[in-house]
């Protein structure tokens, strides 16, 4: 008997899963129209690298610390290490939480993990145990993958400890030295059939910056994510000549599919991944390889801007600097083409969904003061007043959308859901926007309780939960405040219960819960009590506007 034939028995005799639990579905008929319009195509990812594979398998898929590896080799990666993880027992439908740095086993996990009809849990490089603790219970993955190493942090430590309390959690496997734990590269062996998931399958989790006191999971289809992708790459005028440098981490929904590495496979191109964001790793990059397309948050690109100035590296090929994520001043977005010889494009994205793009053929005055217009035609869009009545274009108003890759629900979230979701489905995105008569969006702020660091998504809620387990903290209120480089950077109005304490104990007290250095205050405040508005709700904008006008008058002073 092949390795692993006795449980693929089980796997495919047991009942198909109709869907999963906690999912929210597209309506029926809506789609039954992205399906005859060939929206959705029926296509799964797993098919996807094997068509590639098959039709120029010599062809080099993924460039990344000293590795080269070609259609046809990833395609025989994805499948072996589909069976070695589904001997070790990961079945169809199983949660896999997946945090890897920018190496090239992060598509062979993903890639198996589609073969497999696994779902990978999208992690950032940066998330620690709070996080990751919070996605294995959500989820109930039954495995977490991680690197050995990264950035100087041992992943593996953080793993025992998530292990200590996670209790769905079987294995973890690590890429690199696995000391104790499962090596990644003990998993890759003789390939057995599997069961084909379904492109209508959610394929994987996405996470959401969020506004609530805890994280979201994303739930994307096969058909819905490959159909943005696939949009994405004709947008973005991918081919097989393209080369797309991975900057921001890999699994970010931006570098993944705006159009981002998937993007790039699908159009048969190739994939070049920068373990850091850099200039310096990241042009050495773009010379080597001739880097074609890349994508950066604007803070990156500011500094990208500043070192093209003395780079002596050859950035020619370069045609397209994609910047997203947040907001891109328009003082910066004019500085590209002159500092870096490539175009801009601006890319208003979420991982819920929509995307927007400025077009390669756009006018300078689009490209520098839009943040693009929607991928689909079947994109609908709305702006509102705080009633839910459409505002006239050109009028700020919250932006309402729907459309065939834009969820209809967070995984297992109902209460929520009631709350982001209008009754007919359009996603509530929390972003204050401007319309054009053209249909491009102008993004002018957040209705949303989150603060936008550089593109990293803090939510307030989130950050306040954990401080107020401080005993010496009686309440809390964060917000953002103006900040050059990043745009907006996070600060925390807290009441003390007596004496304050210092602001590094806050600090030290977040980071030994285990929460992102990211969402660690940038600066504390102290005040005996936190301002009310007339209905008696924390007044946030009186401190973001006391905050900014403190930095201002240091600024001036
Ligand atoms: P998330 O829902 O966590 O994926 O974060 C998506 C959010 O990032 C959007 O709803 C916006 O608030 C913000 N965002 C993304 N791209 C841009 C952009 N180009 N300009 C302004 N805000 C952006
Ligand atoms: O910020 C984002 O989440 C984002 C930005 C640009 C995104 O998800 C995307 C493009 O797809």
């Amino acid at each position: 008997m092949r390795p692993g034939e006795d449980a693929l028995e089980r796997a495919v005799w047991k009942e198909r899963r109709p869907s999963l639990d906690g999912f929210t579905p597209w309506p029926p008929e809506l789609a039954a129209l992205y399906r005859r319009t060939g929206t959705w195509r029926g296509e799964t990812f797993g098919e996807l690298l094997r068509e590639r594979a098959a039709r120029h398998p010599d062809r080099i898929a993924l460039v990344g610390d000293g590795r080269r590896l070609s259609y046809g080799e990833l395609d025989r990666r994805a499948d072996r290490l589909a069976a070695g993880l589904f001997r070790l027992g990961i079945q169809p439908g199983d949660r896999v939480v997946v945090q890897l740095p920018n190496i090239a086993e992060f598509f062979d996990v993903c890639f198996a993990l589609f073969r497999l009809g696994a779902l990978p849990v999208l992690a950032l490089p940066a998330h620690r145990r709070s996080e990751i603790g919070y996605f294995c219970e959500h989820t109930g993955a039954v495995a977490y993958v991680i690197a050995d190493r990264d950035g100087g942090f041992d992943y593996r430590e953080l793993a025992r400890q998530v292990q200590r309390e996670a209790t769905t959690l079987k294995h973890v496997i690590v890429a690199g030295d696995p000391g104790d734990l499962t090596a990644l590269s003990s998993l890759y062996i003789d390939p057995v059939a599997l069961p084909r998931p379904a492109a209508g399958d959610v394929a994987f989790f996405q996470l959401s910056g969020g506004s609530t006191g805890v994280p979201k999971l994303i739930p994307r289809t096969h058909d819905d994510y490959l159909y943005s992708v696939r949009a994405s790459a004709e947008i973005c005028a991918l081919d097989a000549e393209s080369v797309y440098l991975a900057v921001l981490p890999v699994a970010h929904n931006f570098t993944l599919s705006s159009p981002g590495s998937l993007g790039a496979l699908y159009a048969g191109g190739r994939v070049v991944l920068s373990r850091r964001p850099s200039p310096d790793e990241a042009f050495a990059w773009i010379e080597r390889e001739k880097v074609t397309i890349t994508a950066l948050v604007p803070p990156l690109a500011s500094l990208w801007l500043e070192s093209a100035r003395t780079a002596r590296h050859d950035m020619s090929s370069l045609k397209v600097l994609q910047v997203g994520g947040a907001r891109l001043s328009a003082e910066v977005a004019r500085r590209v083409r002159p500092a870096l010889g490539c175009a801009l494009q601006q890319v208003f994205g979420m991982a819920e969904g929509l995307v927007n793009y400025t077009r390669l053929d756009d006018p300078d005055d689009i490209t520098l003061e839009t943040q693009g217009r929607p991928i689909s035609p079947h994109d609908e869009i709305r702006v509102v007043d705080d009633e839910d009545e459409d505002v006239e274009t050109g009028q700020v108003g919250h932006l309402l959308t729907r459309g065939p890759y834009t969820i209809r629900g967070y995984y297992r979230a109902d209460a929520h859901n009631a709350k982001a979701f209008t009754r007919d489905g359009f996603y509530r995105t929390g972003d204050l926007v401007r319309r054009t008569p053209a249909g491009y969006l102008i993004v002018e702020g957040r209705a949303k309780d989150q603060i936008n660091r550089g593109g990293e998504k803090i939510a307030a809620e989130e950050v306040e939960n954990h401080v107020l387990a401080h005993p010496a903290v009686r309440d809390a209120a964060l917000v953002s405040m103006p900040d050059a480089l990043l745009g907006e950077r996070s600060c925390a109005f807290l009441v003390p219960r007596g004496q304050p304490p210092a602001a590094r104990e806050i600090s030290a007290f977040l980071r030994e819960r285990g929460v992102a250095q990211y969402k660690v205050p940038d600066r504390i405040e102290w005040l005996d009590a936190l301002p009310t508005t007339s209905v008696g709700k924390v007044d946030k904008k009186a401190l973001r506007r006391w905050i900014a006008e403190r930095l201002d008058q240091g600024a001036r002073a």
